[in-house]
């Protein structure tokens, strides 16, 4: 027989022997079996085998968050292509520099969209773009219905691409990594050992389903250990607390912790049957992982990961693997090497801050079509460079103390500066501008924005925004903008964000 390393059926296999049990219950009422997901995904697979595409196409989805877009998903991996998810905020030019750079050949999107998406999607070459709204209404599954709810996972070898996620490094120019069916099962594998996955947990999956966190970390999770989820559309803090009863495993980024902990209801009767709460894609203030502590007797699970590995380190889910330590995201997982090294690539001793590397199974195959890239963040010796910046204790715990990269990330989603400075740079009347990240209660960090007019211009910061929220995603567009005279440079020309981010610092501090 032919060993298959399709990703799809290692999840299948995690699947319970009783395919009537709900696997997914969804915040409007819908209850999902296993046998609806096997069924649901095999017709999807079955109508994306039916456009005869060629091998390696990419499916990419621009959807709300569904269990039909999680089907959408699964049908792809099953059917062998390679899924493209993308942050349903994104706006015309940003999809545009996605289809034009991984030209898929299917795009699916919410029937509100179709129109300007279509239109797009066509002048790029795209051949199909179907419909999928958050009711089960659209073209996809007009179509999928139309197919055998039979299918067998294609054959694919551990190394062959399963999914490419956009991300982003220094240029503001977004890079797809690719993510190879063997990278994304080994990860799944080692979390539901390390987070020692049980029979019977009930995860709350309230994360959006195109990034790391929710779509490959916590589905993946569910999947293989055959845990029922109780689907969250959007993350509602309300929602979640009515579930917790209910539940054993919640994920989130830290905003979601710290919109919680303003819920009186957030208490230790009310995290009683809970087991594991994950926190992960920014950093866990110590506060928030100590008020956490407090109100609901629980230790949170800090972990780190990224698009490009998956997750590198983690907390321990078992007491036998030591404590769960605040401020820091835990110790390499142990299929995964992680080292710390100095500006010259020398390896450092615990205590010692330097950049963070990683090595492993986890780690992507490269960038999508730019081969320098990819050469240029790993080392000779085979090291992928993360643009974090760390330190080791020594017991082995890694703390993320910075980044060498410029990046915000604001309630969990990335932001470039580069980027949003090249979108207000090409605003009527604006000169330059400088993008930073400061302290934000709710959100860990939020994008600021300084803006130098051109000479007799007087510009309006209102204005300026309202350019930037039709162009680009809401999550990106600044949530204070300043007008400035000019930007602080240092003797070579180049704009000190260091002092405009001491200056703004406590921009968004509450009243003590
Ligand atoms: C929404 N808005 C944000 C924002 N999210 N602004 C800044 N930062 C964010 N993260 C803005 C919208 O543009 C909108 O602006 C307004 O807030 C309301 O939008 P909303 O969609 O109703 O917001 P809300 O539901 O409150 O969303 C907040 C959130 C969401 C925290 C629930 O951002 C979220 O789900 N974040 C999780 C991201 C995530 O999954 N990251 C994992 C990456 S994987 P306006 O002006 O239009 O009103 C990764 C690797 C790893 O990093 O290690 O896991
Ligand atoms: P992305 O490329 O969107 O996957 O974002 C990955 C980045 O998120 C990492 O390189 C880190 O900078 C950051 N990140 C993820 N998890 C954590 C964490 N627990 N603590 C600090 N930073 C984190």
């Amino acid at each position: 027989m032919t060993s298959n390393d399709n990703l799809f059926a290692a999840l299948r296999d995690g699947f319970p022997q009783d395919l009537d049990r709900i696997a997914i219950e969804t915040d409007n009422g819908l209850s999902y079996a296993w046998g609806d997901l096997e069924r649901g995904s095999a017709m999807i697979a079955n109508l994306l085998m039916s456009l005869e595409l060629p091998a390696g196409t990419r499916v990419a989805a621009h959807t709300d968050k569904s269990v039909e877009a999680l089907l959408l998903y699964l049908a792809t991996l099953r059917a062998g292509f390679v899924y493209l998810p993308l942050n349903n905020a994104y706006r015309k030019e940003e999809l545009r520099y996605f289809i034009a750079n991984a030209e898929p050949g299917v795009v699916v999107c919410a029937g509100r969209d179709f129109g300007w998406i279509s239109k797009l999607a066509f002048s790029l070459g795209v051949q199909q773009v179907f419909t999928l709204n958050d009711d089960r209404s659209g073209t996809l599954l007009e179509r999928a219905t139309q197919h055998s709810d039979r299918h067998d996972a294609a054959v694919k070898r551990s190394d062959e691409l399963a999914a490419i996620l956009y991300t982003s490094g220094t240029t503001g120019r977004s890079k797809g990594a690719m993510l190879s069916h063997g990278n994304l099962l080994s990860n799944a594998r080692t979390l539901q050992s390390y987070w020692d996955w049980q029979p019977g947990d009930v995860l709350i999956h309230a994360l959006p389903i195109f990034h790391v966190h929710g779509l490959f970390v916590a589905s993946h999770g569910a999947l293989l250990g055959g845990s029922t989820m109780l689907w969250c559309a959007k993350f509602e803090p309300r929602a979640v607390l009515e579930r917790l009863p209910r539940a054993t495993v919640f994920m989130g980024v830290p905003t979601l912790y710290v919109r919680l902990l303003h819920e009186a209801g957030l208490t230790r009767e009310a995290c009683a049957h809970m087991r594991l709460f994950v926190s992960g894609s920014a950093p866990l203030l110590i506060e928030t992982f100590r008020d956490w502590q407090t109100r609901t007797g629980h230790t949170i699970l800090e972990r780190y990961g990224m698009s490009e590995t998956v997750m590198l380190t983690s907390n321990p889910g078992r007491a036998q693997d030591g404590e769960r330590i605040g401020g820091t995201v835990g110790k390499p997982l142990p299929d995964v090497q992680v080292r710390v090294v100095g500006d010259a690539g020398d390896a450092l001793l615990a205590g010692e801050i330097g950049r963070v590397e990683v090595r492993g199974p986890n780690v992507f195959l490269g960038y999508w079509r730019m081969p320098e890239k990819t050469a240029e963040e790993f080392t000779a010796d085979g090291w992928f460079k993360t643009g974090d910046v760390g330190r080791f204790s020594g017991d082995g715990y890694l703390s993320i103390v910075g980044r060498s990269k410029d990046l915000i990330i604001s309630g969990g989603y990335n932001v470039y500066p580069a980027e949003v400075e090249g979108y207000l740079n090409e605003l009527p009347g604006v000169a330059e501008s400088a993008v930073i990240g400061v302290p934000h209660p709710d959100f860990g960090e939020a994008v600021v924005a300084m803006v130098v007019a051109k000479p007799n211009v007087a510009l309006d910061g209102h204005d300026l925004l309202a350019g930037l929220k039709a162009r680009i995603a809401g999550f990106k567009v600044p949530k204070r903008l300043f007008v400035v005279a000019e930007l602080p440079r240092n003797a070579m020309g180049k704009v000190q964000k260091n002092l405009l981010r001491d200056e703004h610092a406590a921009l968004f501090a509450e009243p003590a």
